[in-house]
């Protein structure tokens, strides 16, 4: 029995390899048992998510298998995550710490006002008194979440405080949560868009000083640094400025911008464009559109013609309609909103100046009363600061722990 620690030792490799192998596919989830990617999607969602990938150009990459084991790679991946968070039966959808981290500092000002002032009503009280919920129809009123969304979300907090499951304030704060999750978590369903269109183009829609050029700015800046090849067009033709504004965005990118003489018809810049990014083989069409006409010409019927011009030059397109909002400009907006959506088929909504409203409770708003999913969302001025919005992100960040910042970091 000289050769007994080497059997040991053997028999205890053995045993260690069988474990890997066997023990550790095991424990990933069986077929029938949702498994989920690195973060957290299903991946009905993520194969979803990669037919969305595509809507944002031919040339978007889905993530290749060597890049899942890696933590940056993930975190790098997600910042191009579409904005598509899929209602499946999956595990919930996780957080990217990455992308939070960012998210809270550009809601910092919501954090500390809406966000703040919720949890100050109940965070230290023993028991949960009915009057609280009038209290919080009063800061969700004065930030911006609207009457109806406001109603909604109470609705259903009074049921839950009569059936006593509302008994401490972390029950009523996850229930806010929960509250907000339903509310944002929607953007799948509004995804039938075909978007594998070459070049695929993009109408930008929105009133005056919301931020449709800078955005487009924004968006020609991540799309190129896809490698795509992205053209501009100048359709707001009423103001110089706005088309040298364009023309700055264009040179930073790199990118041709198809422009008109000033006060030229919008519709024949767009056609115009449209054939170009053909005929250049482009991958991305992003046409500015004006928000403030300077003729008796109706906004709304100017937009339809500019639509039906492109459509003329490119069957099925455009394939996107942007409609730009200003997160700022609360309850406005809303109204704003409605009239597009009356007017023209949205296929998203961008919300920018969110880094400058401590109300952003506008999102719920537009999220509950539009029903046109939240494409991005604008946290600054710069390049960078233009975020796709994921629900389960967006909802960590407002309402994620502040001792989870640093974890988050
Ligand atoms: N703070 C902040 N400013 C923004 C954001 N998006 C746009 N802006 C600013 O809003 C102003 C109007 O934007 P512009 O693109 O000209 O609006 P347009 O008239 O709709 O084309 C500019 O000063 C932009 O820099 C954002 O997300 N955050
Ligand atoms: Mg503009």
């Amino acid at each position: 029995m000289d050769n007994l620690p080497i059997v040991l030792v053997v028999v205890a490799v053995v045993a260690l390899l069988v474990y890997v192998l066997f023990f550790r596919k095991k424990a990933l989830p069986e077929a029938g048992v949702t498994k989920t990617t690195a973060e957290g999607r299903a991946p009905e969602a993520a194969k979803k998510e990669g037919k969305e990938r595509r809507e944002l150009g031919p040339t978007a990459k889905p993530p290749t298998p060597e890049s899942l084991p890696s933590a940056a790679v993930i975190a790098d991946e997600s910042e191009t995550m579409p904005a598509v968070v899929e209602a499946t039966t999956a595990a919930p959808p996780v957080a990217s710490k990455k992308d939070v981290a960012g998210l809270r500092k550009g809601l910092a000002a919501t954090r500390g006002g809406f966000m703040a002032r919720l949890k100050a009503l109940f965070v230290g009280k023993k028991e949960i008194d009915p009057a609280i919920l009038e209290q919080m129809e009063e800061v969700m009123l004065s930030s911006d979440v609207g009457v109806k969304t406001t109603q909604s979300i109470l609705e259903r907090l009074r049921d839950k405080l009569q059936k006593n499951e509302l008994a401490d304030s972390d029950a009523v704060w996850a229930a806010l949560r929960a509250e907000a999750t339903r509310i944002l978590d929607f953007q799948g369903a509004a995804t039938t868009r075909d978007t594998k269109q070459k070049p695929l183009v993009v109408l930008m829609v929105g009133v005056n000083g919301v931020g449709k050029t800078t955005t487009i700015g924004k968006l020609a800046t991540k799309w190129n640094a896809e490698g795509k090849k992205v053209i501009l067009a100048a359709g707001d033709t009423f103001r110089a400025a706005a088309v040298q504004q364009l023309e700055v965005w264009g040179k930073r990118v790199g990118a041709d911008v198809v422009k008109g003489k000033e006060g030229a018809d919008p519709g024949a810049v767009a056609f115009e464009a449209t054939k170009k990014a053909q005929e250049a083989g482009a991958d991305i069409l992003l046409v500015d559109t004006a928000g403030r006409l300077h003729t008796k010409v109706n906004l709304m019927d100017e937009i339809k013609k500019v639509k039906r011009t492109i459509a003329k030059a490119m069957e099925g397109a455009p394939h996107d309609t942007l409609l730009v909002l200003d997160a700022t400009t609360g309850q406005n907006g809303l109204t704003q909103a409605v009239l597009f959506k009356e007017a023209l088929e949205l296929t998203g909504i961008i919300l920018t100046k969110l880094d400058g409203t401590a109300k952003g409770g506008i999102v719920l708003a537009v999220c509950d009363e539009l029903r046109v999913p939240v494409r991005y969302i604008g946290l600054g001025e710069r390049a960078e600061d233009l975020r796709e919005f994921v629900a389960v992100d967006f909802v960590e960040a407002l309402f994620g722990r502040d001792d989870d910042e640093a974890a988050a970091a």
